[in-house]
């Protein structure tokens, strides 16, 4: 295992880097993966944009150690209904058809180019309902989000979902606007285990930062225009932003074998 665990960055403007990126993050071997130049100006400022008509759909989930304020949902939230998450999934991509919103859509195509993925698909169930394709993350001044790790084929082990069923998660953020001054990504080289449960917050989003204890972390702020990769089975976490508002979209993807070839697309 080498000891420095740094960042890769890729220009990442039209050529096709292929599957390796994933193949580090998978193993462990680095933090995130940059990819510069993935998403054109254009693209971002007019998803800036739509954000900005979609603003008053945000909805605020409160946690007794943070809260997450997002356009659109996650899955997680519905787990004991998931009835309800397909529901909400699609009244959120109905919203964001309605203004035209449709950053996550570029986002995985033009990371199934850079990628060289045969498939890329927003993941539907074998009844044929669709998966949610992204959410916003709003971070304010002062809002932090804690210590935590996702990890669908643990947290759908008793449901019946297809995601249940992945072998690898991973994880794609766009830095839609970046902050002034705190909101690092802080992402520690340890994934989850079983054992980690005993720093569980209870009753609150995540784990006790003693679960990474004399673990190295590695610190990324995400700058406008990024596009970022990174393994969120890893304890990770968003600092305190201080300034003005850190906004991402965000999506996971994983696939279902080692190949690498066929991912699909959720939150
Ligand atoms: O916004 C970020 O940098 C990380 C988002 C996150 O927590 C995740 O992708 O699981």
């Amino acid at each position: 295992m080498s000891d420095n665990w740094d960042r890769v960055v890729y220009q990442a403007d039209g050529s096709v880097i292929g599957s390796q990126p994933l193949r580090g993050l998978i193993d462990g071997d680095y933090p995130v993966v940059l990819l510069k130049g993935l998403l054109s100006e254009e693209l971002l400022s007019s998803g800036r944009e739509k954000i900005s008509q979609l603003y008053d759909s945000a909805l605020i989930t409160p946690y007794v150690n943070g809260s997450l304020t997002l356009i659109g949902t996650f899955l997680v939230k519905y787990l004991h209904n998931v009835n309800e998450y397909f529901s909400a999934a699609k009244g959120a991509e109905d919203r964001a058809q309605a203004v035209g919103f449709d950053l996550a859509r570029q986002a995985r195509s033009k990371l199934q180019h850079a990628l060289g993925l045969k498939r890329f698909e927003v993941a539907s169930e074998t009844d044929g309902r669709q998966y949610a394709s992204s959410n916003v993350r709003i971070c304010k001044n002062d809002i932090d989000t804690p210590l935590h790790n996702d990890n669908i084929m643990r947290d759908g082990a008793s449901s019946q979902l297809v995601l249940a069923k992945l072998r690898h998660q991973l994880s794609c953020v766009v830095c839609v606007q970046g902050t002034g001054d705190g909101g690092e990504l802080s992402i520690y080289r340890k994934p989850w285990s079983p054992a980690d449960e005993a720093y569980k917050v209870s009753n609150g989003l995540g784990y006790d930062l003693g679960v990474v204890k004399d673990v190295p972390v590695h610190r990324f702020r995400p700058q406008t225009g990024d596009v970022y990769l990174l393994n969120p089975t890893y304890h990770h976490a968003v600092e305190r932003v201080r300034g003005i508002d850190r906004i991402t979209l965000g999506f996971f993807f994983g696939f279902f074998d080692d190949r690498l070839e066929e991912g699909v697309t959720w939150v």
